[in-house]
């Protein structure tokens, strides 16, 4: 499974829903899948991807969804056991798993090696979670999530690449903010 139609399936399925991106390539995937208000891309910090979602989901009502990737998570398990501890039921977390560090040269990571992040969930106390190879699988696992109102859900995405889109999005934090923000507010009519 490639991570760009993955997250271009994800980006379709999602409708209105907050998704938060991880740094880098899953950041861009997510932009070239077709730009939206409700994307919110990180830049820069490993390991803040799904903390930001989970701060999020607990601040919202709407599913909020979060494309993490296996070597930031693992920077801060901490997050799945506060996840775990929570039990936002409007939150899933996708992890892209490619075994590696892929953006600073591919160096396995410990999923590469044993770690497996979907029981370190479930340890953490989340009960709807999956591990998927193949884009149906993948799909099926995604639907089940959004249409849900039992979650947390936690779905690692076993990807064989890192690389989906080859150019890179553009670098903009502070208009990420503020255009994301704005969709949570009621526009002003005349006369407010
Ligand atoms: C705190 C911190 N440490 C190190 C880095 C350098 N760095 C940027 S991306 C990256 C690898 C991210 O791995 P993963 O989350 O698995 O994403 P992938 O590159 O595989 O898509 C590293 C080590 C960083 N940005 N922040
Ligand atoms: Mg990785």
């Amino acid at each position: 499974m490639r991570r760009f139609e993955a997250t271009q399936l994800v980006s379709r399925l999602a409708g209105e829903s907050p998704i938060v991106s991880n740094l880098g390539p899953t950041s861009s995937d997510l932009w070239h899948s077709g730009h939206r208000d409700r994307n919110f891309y990180t830049y820069g910090n490993m390991g803040l991807c799904s903390s930001i979602a989970l701060g999020m989901a607990m601040g919202t009502d709407e599913q909020v969804i979060s494309l993490d990737g296996d070597g930031s998570l693992l920077m801060n398990l901490g997050t799945v056991a506060s996840i775990g501890r929570e039990q936002p039921k409007n939150l899933t977390v996708i992890v892209w798993d490619n075994e590696k560090w892929g953006q600073t040269g591919g160096q396995t990571s410990h999923t590469g090696t044993g770690t497996d992040l979907e029981k370190v969930a479930q340890s953490c106390g989340i009960s709807h979670t999956n591990t998927v190879t193949d884009l149906e699988d993948f799909e099926a696992a995604v639907s089940e999530a959004l249409a849900s109102s039992d979650g947390p859900h936690f779905i690692v995405a076993k990807i064989e690449e890192s690389g989906g889109t080859t150019s890179v999005a553009p670098v903009e934090p502070e208009l990420t903010l503020y255009r994301f923000r704005d969709t949570f507010v009621e526009p002003r009519k005349p006369g407010d």
